[in-house]
């Protein structure tokens, strides 16, 4: 058995994440209650915070690069092609579930159904996006014009402002899809070319592992980070009236998203990997909890990559290629999201449904679920392209604008979920090739 100190010891970090959320949130309510701070205090407070989401954002890119190239240059093309395919199987059956669960909860709990759009304030313009326009955005972001500008390009998308504003269609980042395009690209060559490659090969891979050592580094900052970080949330937070009109419409999103990510995943993945859900589960607990503070599977990537490869002990050939994708397409969070939001927002205005409606929002629920960049409030965005397919006004995306704040950290935390049980269902199965990988390569990159 393990004692106490021992178990502190291990999880220190986790516990001190833990412990920051409380503090954080308890100062945060204490200042709310006893301070009445300026518009720019407010925005010193959070200042730490603000530091932990630079130094993570400024990883994403040697880890993304590094990852990518070496995952696919590590496998030959075969291998990698069906690594692929069993991943993206993956993240679209699980997105489907997720989006057919959501629309039987809102369907059974309705609500929307007590009350009328009137009744809630609406916050902000409309952003006016189209299915086709999303779609042709995301083959577009595929394939970037200039790498170097894909590193730093304002990724194509909605933005919407700490007003509630929706203020255009750009906010800034990483091309992360164009990059991973690129990448699986170059890493295929690198594969291809032998003797010459290798060279390219070990550069990469000793540039992933000097990276996951700084995010090991930048780990050490997240307890101070996320405690300010928090704490400044719930100063800022201005409309707390309003949690009391949207409640069921939460409760039903966070119920779907509580039994999608104990059950649904779960027992998917008990019956294909045979081990238990929920021990996995706990050795992601820290990158859950990051995703749950700072609302970005993007940004929670680093933290994901350790969880899975430390705690999960997941084949590094494995997390380097489903991961990356999977924070960047599989949203398993956002997907339920947008299903309950858009026929809640029906419900509102006394709207009916029929059948081939709700085959279409499940349908465009999905999409939007896979064109919404892994930044916060994206999914709240790519919202516009499921109520205008269903002939719902798309300014009424308006209406749930002020709870989204809390209802992304929730779903991104899903997203993040739904990667890493991912990673351990790809590599279950894919174990065959694995195996016979490691009998046929006289190098071992993912385990020098
Ligand atoms: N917050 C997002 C994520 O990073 C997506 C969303 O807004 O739904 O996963």
């Amino acid at each position: 058995g393990m004692n106490f100190k021992g178990l502190l010891k291990r999880n220190w970090l986790l516990i001190a994440t833990i412990v920051a959320v409380l503090l954080g949130i308890s100062l945060g309510v204490l200042v709310r209650e006893y301070a009445s701070l300026s518009h720019l205090h407010k925005q010193y407070f959070g200042f730490p915070g603000e530091i932990l989401m630079r130094m993570l954002k400024l990883v994403i890119l040697p880890l993304i690069i590094s990852s990518m190239i070496t995952g696919v240059a590590a496998l030959d093309s075969e291998v990698s092609g069906k690594i692929g395919l069993r991943a993206v199987i993956y993240y679209f059956s699980t997105t489907i579930i997720a989006v057919i669960l959501g629309i039987i909860l809102v369907m059974t709990i309705k609500p929307g159904v007590s009350q009328t759009a009137e009744h809630i304030d609406r916050a902000g313009t409309t952003p006016n996006i189209t299915t086709v326009d999303t779609l042709l955005d995301l083959l577009r972001n595929m394939f970037p014009e200039n790498l170097v500008q894909a590193c730093f390009q304002q990724v194509r998308s909605h933005n919407i402002t700490k007003e509630y504003k929706i203020v255009g269609r750009y906010s800034d980042g990483i091309n992360v899809l164009g990059l991973i395009v690129f990448c699986v690209a170059f890493g295929l060559v690198i594969g291809k070319m032998g003797e010459r490659g290798r060279i390219l090969l070990e550069f990469f891979d000793a540039l992933n592992e000097a990276t996951m050592k700084l995010v090991q580094i930048i780990m050490c900052y997240m307890p101070i980070g996320i405690l300010f970080l928090i704490a400044a949330k719930i100063i800022e937070v201005e409309d707390w009236e309003i949690f009391k009109k949207m409640g069921l419409y939460m409760v039903t999103v966070l119920s779907g998203l509580a039994i999608h990510a104990t059950i649904c995943l779960p027992l998917i993945f008990f019956v294909i990997v045979r081990k238990n859900p929920y021990t996995f589960t706990l050795g992601m607990a820290q990158a859950l909890v990051t995703a749950l503070m700072i609302s970005s599977s993007s940004a929670t990537l680093p933290v994901t990559f350790r969880c899975a490869e430390e705690n999960n002990r997941i084949d590094k050939r494995i997390t380097r290629f489903v991961l990356p994708v999977g924070a960047t397409i599989n949203m398993d969070g956002t997907a339920l999201y947008e299903a309950v939001a858009a026929i809640f927002i029906a419900q509102l205005n006394d709207y009916a449904l029929d059948v081939g409606q709700i085959v279409t929002i499940s349908i465009t629920a999905t999409v939007a679920s896979i064109g919404a960049a892994g930044v916060p409030n994206a999914g709240l965005v790519t919202m516009v392209i499921v109520l205008t397919a269903v002939g719902l006004p798309a300014s009424d995306v308006t209406l749930i604008v002020a709870v989204d704040w809390l209802l992304d950290r929730f779903r991104t935390m899903i997203n993040v979920l739904g990667d890493a049980y991912g990673a351990g269902i790809v590599q279950k199965l894919s174990k065959l090739e694995l195996e016979r990988m490691d009998l046929t390569s006289d190098v071992d990159v993912a385990n020098p």
